[in-house]
């Protein structure tokens, strides 16, 4: 309903990049034109009684049924959330398609026979679905082969071992009388990797204990 809202996400940055590079594609639906009657409806009010308006069906149909070759994801508070897995599998789909609703909903016979997947981008409420598809594009984004940013090998990926990431430093090494770790500056890498992996573990363990409880290396 606001496809203006994706010119900031779509143009700067790792993903602006991907798309002037082709390696990356992106067409954005304005779902307007294809509202009801002379004022394009695209909301009505919810059966059963009940505050705000629902997105109505014909709209929606008109624009997923010709897309039913590609992967159909409605963003949705209902969804299963969505994770680093969830973007790994999105990014290997040749075409994928973004349903970003406003209102208090759509009609649940758009999901039930439109719909190839519901996905949540977490559990806080927004007002829509756009945060959730621009973020969703930025962590596909970043994952294509060829992609400014991306590192060639998962070996430097953040969650690639489970694990949250170590704390980063840059010049200079002094700063007020803070003082970056003195590991980092004594060039010997095997002892520096090792601090790396420790630092990760301890900040795991302290913040994110959930994350552990999932990890095979453990035992
Ligand atoms: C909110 C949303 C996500 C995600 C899609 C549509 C309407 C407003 C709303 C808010 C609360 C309850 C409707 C959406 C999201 C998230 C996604 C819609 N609303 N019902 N909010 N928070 N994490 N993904 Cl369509």
């Amino acid at each position: 309903m606001f496809p203006e809202w994706f010119e900031g996400p779509l143009g700067v940055s790792i993903v602006g990049r991907a798309i002037e590079d082709g390696i990356l594609e992106v067409e954005l639906i304005d779902l307007r034109p294809h509202g009801l009657g002379r004022h394009k409806q695209l909301d009505d009010a919810p059966f059963g009684g009940g505050p705000g308006m629902v997105m109505r069906i014909e709209p929606l149909a008109e624009v997923l049924e010709p897309l039913a070759e590609t992967h159909r994801v409605l963003f949705t508070p209902s969804g299963d959330p969505m994770t680093q897995s969830t973007l790994d599998r999105w990014s290997s789909l040749p075409e994928i398609t973004f349903v970003c609703g406003r209102y208090e909903g759509i009609d649940q016979r758009v999901i039930d026979h439109f719909i190839d997947e519901e996905t949540s981008l977490g559990d806080y409420v927004l007002a829509g679905g756009e945060v959730a598809a621009a973020a969703a594009i930025e962590g596909i984004a970043r994952l294509l082969p060829g992609v400014v940013g991306n590192p060639d090998s998962t070996e430097f990926e953040s969650f690639r071992d489970g694990l949250l990431e170590e704390p980063v430093y840059t010049r200079p090494a002094e700063f007020r009388g803070w003082k970056v770790p003195e590991i980092l500056l004594s060039g010997d890498h095997a002892r520096i990797e090792a601090w790396r992996a420790e630092q990760r573990r301890r900040r795991t363990e302290e913040r994110r204990p959930d994350l552990l409880d999932g990890l095979q290396s453990e035992t």
